[in-house]
Formats: C-alpha cells, sequence, structure tokens
C-alpha cells in the first residue's frame, strides 16, 4: 500500500503517435516485469491517433476547443512506409501479408493503433479533456497540471513528478498577410482547415509554400481534377518535374481582387487560395519558463536528446523536431525517456547537456542539401538508440530509403507512391498496389486491403 502511495506519477499530454509510443513504452516494461509509475494520458480529442485521427470539421470541436486535425481526404503517406515501422511491431504482424509502400491515412491509423490495442492501454487515457496549464511547483517539485473535462465542463487539478508534452506542432497555422487579400472574393484558407481536393475541382488555385503540404495539397488538387494549381514559393522552388496544369512561381506580392501579382512581375486570376505556410510550435498550456521555443526545425534548442527540457529534464519533449523519421523516431525518443523516469538513464550535468547540444546545433547549422538532413536525423536517431533496448533496426538502411523516395519524387511526383521498399524489421518487399496511385481515388482501408482479393475471387468464380 505505501509502495503505491509512493508511485511517482507521470503526465502525458497528447495521445498522438508520440503519447501513444510512450504508453507504449511502459507497457513494454510493465510486460517485462518491471514496476512502472502511475501513468495518466490526457487527450483533448475523444479518440487516439492525433494528426491520424481525421476530423471533417475545421474550426472549433463540438466543445469549442480548437480542432487539432490538419489532415485530410484521400492523404497517402508521403514517405515510404518501410521508413517509418515501429521496429517492435511490424507491418507483416499487423497486417498478415505484404501491403504496398505507400498506404493512405486509414491504413496507417488502423496500424498505429495495433500495438496498443492487444494490451490496456486505453485506459490510462482521459478522453475530452484539454490540459489548460502547468505550473512547476518548485517546494514540491510536482508540476501542478490544471485540467478541463470537456463532456462535463469541470476543471480540474492533478499533480505529476513527470510530464510529457506530446502534443504535436503541426496544428497552428502559419498564416502570412498578402496585400489586398482582404479583398479576395473567393476562398482563403490555411492547409490546416484543408480537408480535400472536392471544392477545388475546375478551379484556378493558388498555393503559397514550397514544403510538403504545398506539394501534396498541390498534386492532390491536380488528380482530383484542379483546372489549374500555381505554387508561389518564397526561398526555393519545389523543383520537380511538374505536370502541366501544374507550375512554380516565385513568392506572391499582393492581390488585386481576383488578381495575384508575383515577384517576376507576373500576374494571374484565381478562383481560391490556400496557404500551405507551416505551423506554429504553440503550447498555450505552458508558462514562459516550460516553453520550448522553436521554428519547425531538426533540432529545436533547449532539448537535451531533442527530448528533455534543459532548465528541468522532469519536462520532456516527444516528436518536437521537423520529420524525415515519425513514429520510429517518437518510439525510441519515448523509450529513452521511460528510462531517465525508471530511474534506469542517468542524464550528465546540465552543463554536459549543453555542450552536447551545441555539437549538435552546430552540425544541423552546417546542413545544406536534403540528404544532408536525413543524414543528420539519421545520426540522431542512432544517438537514440544507443540509449535504451528499444529493438535496433538498420538506420542505415533507412536514410537509403529515404534517399531514393527523395529521388523517386524528382523523377517524377505523380508515380513515386507506385515504388516499393524493403521492410528493415521482417526483410519483406512491399506489394505492389492493385491500382496505380494516380488513378486510385478511393482510399478506404477496405478497397486498400481487400479490393485485390475480391477482384481475384470474382474473377476465379
Ligand atoms: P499529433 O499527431 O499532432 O498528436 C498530438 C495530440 O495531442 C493530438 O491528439 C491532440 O489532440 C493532443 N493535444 C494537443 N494539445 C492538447 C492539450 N492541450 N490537451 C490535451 N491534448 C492535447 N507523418 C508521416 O510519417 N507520414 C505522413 O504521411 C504524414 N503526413 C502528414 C500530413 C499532414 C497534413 C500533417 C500535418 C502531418 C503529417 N505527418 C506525417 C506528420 C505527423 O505530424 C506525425 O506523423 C505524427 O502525427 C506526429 O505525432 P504527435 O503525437 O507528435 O503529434
Ligand atoms: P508544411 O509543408 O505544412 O509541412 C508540415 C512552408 O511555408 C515553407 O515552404 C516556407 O517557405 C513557407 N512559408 C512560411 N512562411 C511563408 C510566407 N510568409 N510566405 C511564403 N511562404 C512561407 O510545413 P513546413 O514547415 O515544412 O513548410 C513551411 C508537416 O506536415 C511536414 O512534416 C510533413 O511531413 C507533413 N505533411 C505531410 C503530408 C503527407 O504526408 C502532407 C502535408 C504535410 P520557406 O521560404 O521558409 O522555405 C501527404
Amino acid at each position: 500500500k505505501n509502495n503505491e502511495t509512493n508511485k511517482k506519477r507521470v503526465g502525458i499530454i497528447g495521445s498522438g503517435p508520440s503519447g501513444l509510443a510512450q504508453l507504449r513504452a511502459f507497457e513494454a516494461a510493465k510486460n517485462a516485469g518491471l514496476e512502472v509509475p502511475e501513468i495518466v494520458c490526457f487527450e483533448k480529442q475523444s479518440n487516439w491517433g492525433g494528426m491520424w485521427n481525421y476530423s471533417w470539421r475545421t474550426g472549433v470541436g463540438k466543445y469549442g476547443e480548437p480542432i487539432h486535425g490538419s489532415m485530410y481526404k484521400y492523404l497517402w503517406s508521403n514517405g515510404p512506409k518501410e521508413c517509418l515501422e515501429f521496429s517492435d511491431y511490424s507491418f507483416d504482424e499487423h497486417f498478415k501479408k505484404p501491403i504496398s509502400s505507400y498506404p493512405p491515412r486509414p491504413v496507417l491509423f488502423d496500424y498505429i493503433q495495433g500495438r496498443i490495442k492487444k494490451n490496456n492501454v486505453r485506459d490510462y487515457i482521459r478522453f475530452d479533456t484539454t490540459v489548460r496549464w502547468v505550473n512547476f511547483n518548485e517546494d514540491t517539485q510536482k508540476f501542478e497540471v490544471v485540467l478541463d473535462d470537456l463532456k462535463i465542463d469541470k476543471t480540474y487539478t492533478e499533480e505529476f513528478d513527470y510530464l510529457i508534452v506530446a502534443s504535436g506542432h503541426f496544428s497552428t497555422p502559419n498564416m502570412p498577410y498578402f496585400k489586398g487579400i482582404e479583398q479576395f472574393p473567393g476562398q482563403v484558407m490555411h492547409a490546416h482547415d484543408f480537408r480535400g481536393a472536392d471544392p477545388y475541382k475546375d478551379q484556378d488555385l493558388l498555393i503559397v509554400g514550397s514544403s510538403y503540404s504545398a506539394e501534396d495539397i498541390g498534386v492532390q488538387c491536380y488528380k482530383h481534377g484542379a483546372k489549374s494549381v500555381t505554387l508561389s514559393y518564397r526561398s526555393n522552388p519545389i523543383g520537380v518535374n511538374w505536370p502541366d496544369g501544374v507550375a512554380e512561381v516565385p513568392l506572391l506580392t499582393h492581390f488585386e481582387n481576383n488578381i495575384a501579382h508575383f515577384k517576376d512581375g507576373t500576374t494571374k486570376r484565381f478562383d481560391a487560395v490556400i496557404m500551405c505556410t507551416g505551423y506554429q510550435h504553440k503550447f498555450p498550456f505552458l508558462p514562459d519558463e516550460l516553453r520550448l521555443k522553436t521554428k519547425n526545425n531538426l533540432y529545436p534548442n533547449h532539448l537535451y536528446k531533442g527530448v528533455f527540457f534543459n532548465n528541468l529534464p522532469q519536462l520532456m519533449y516527444l516528436g518536437m523536431q521537423d520529420q524525415y523519421y515519425t513514429f520510429n523516431m517518437f518510439d525510441a525518443q519515448a523509450w529513452v525517456a521511460r528510462d531517465f523516469m525508471m530511474n534506469r538513464l542517468k542524464l550528465p550535468s546540465k552543463a554536459e547537456r549543453r555542450l552536447d547540444m551545441d555539437k549538435w546545433l552546430e552540425a544541423n547549422d552546417a546542413l545544406q542539401t536534403s540528404f544532408d538532413h536525413v543524414d543528420f536525423q539519421s545520426d540522431y536517431i542512432k544517438d537514440l538508440l544507443a540509449l535504451s533496448d528499444y529493438p535496433d533496426f538498420n538506420v542505415d538502411k533507412v536514410a537509403e530509403m529515404f534517399k531514393e523516395w527523395l529521388k523517386d519524387k524528382d523523377e517524377n511526383i505523380l508515380t513515386y507512391r507506385d515504388k516499393t521498399f524493403q521492410s528493415v524489421v521482417t526483410g519483406t518487399m512491399a506489394e505492389t498496389h492493385h491500382t496505380e496511385w494516380m488513378d486510385e481515388l478511393d482510399d478506404s482501408k477496405e478497397r486498400y486491403l481487400y479490393q485485390d482479393e475480391s477482384e481475384e475471387a470474382l474473377e476465379e468464380t
């Protein structure tokens, strides 16, 4: 009994892939017979999965909270699934058969849930609960977390010894202003509110930005029948071979009614504008001294090993980096965080941690090409893997796959999702999907997983 009351308490904010990785890490320790702390995970949505839990809503949710989701219909993985595979739960184990390398959102959502559905992990999560504020009490050395139970409209406070921030950072739009935009007669929105290409059929669409959202939303709108797609870049164009109907132009300078003017002096009329201008790291529930302040980059400052807040390592952040690696990186981070919380990993002094971060920040500053970025994040993953018993995987091979992927996109942005890769976890070669991506307009799990079988069955009868 006494032992129970002395148990350390861990609070986790968010049950997206990062928060779920933390729950899984503790579950793995528990299954190995170790005593784990008391864990509570808070999730403001009604279900887990974070970004992968698609919401048709935009603006605010049914309880008036800002909608977290930025994903949309017809979203297919933008990198090979072999680059994000959990090394403790393979795609083979989940789907029981090889699948293609670029599954649609519902299929990856299903995969994320597979390994945790087997245990009672759901019991640790309080859904429809928003973390409203956090205070660190210097006297007790505990976090006082103010929570809103949205369902019954009740505010309460709980204390934790450790706090994990896994609230994501692709949810709060960075929305620039362009002169004359207030007079633009068509729809102007941020990628965060984009829910699918259908409204842009037969329209002339302007997209501002030159990163993943711009590329993917542009290609999707082209695929689903936009009349034209114009991508406007600030620093560098995406620079792939675009099909007829898609073009890249320099930065938008201003609007005159429905005419956009660009830096090179050209103009074009548009029906709608989508700002694919990135997101802000936003933690409205954290006070100044605990808040991570960073832009989207591969090594946010002040996080030792990319996880521990250097001024107060009992505060940990997961998944705050820009991401080549995703699910497997969150796992590697969560395992390290777990070992610290279970006294299996000792951290060096604050000054030593500072030196380590400086080394990484310096390397980060020197990066130039996308290949350099891949290598940097691969080195970071290797560094993490050496610190815990998260099952090792061949990071160099994954890095090669990322580079293949970058080349494939350069070669043909419309067909790269038809390529296949080999798993570093099981050695399984991916299947070719039954329909080429450009012709596949249905992204449901049922069609993705079963259409080929039912077609085969039909042919046999
Ligand atoms: P999230 O998935 O964002 O989850 C954070 C969770 O925290 C959410 O459930 C949220 O509701 C909860 N939360 C936030 N604030 C609070 C609060 N105050 N109180 C309680 N709960 C809170 N990655 C890939 O690997 N492949 C892809 O194809 C891919 N496509 C993407 C497409 C889009 C449009 C976007 C935006 C991202 C994409 N990503 C992709 C990256 C994606 O961010 C990661 O895969 C992953 O979802 C990050 O996990 P996370 O748990 O860190 O954050
Ligand atoms: P993201 O593309 O939403 O991906 C997030 C972009 O915005 C940069 O091109 C930047 O230009 C531009 N930008 C910012 N401010 C601007 C301004 N004032 N004027 C013009 N352009 C501006 O965001 P970022 O941060 O990558 O790029 C911002 C995440 O979502 C990614 O991690 C990605 O993995 C994920 N995602 C995945 C998919 C799929 O898997 C689809 C969409 C998004 P500059 O000048 O700074 O280069 C299918």
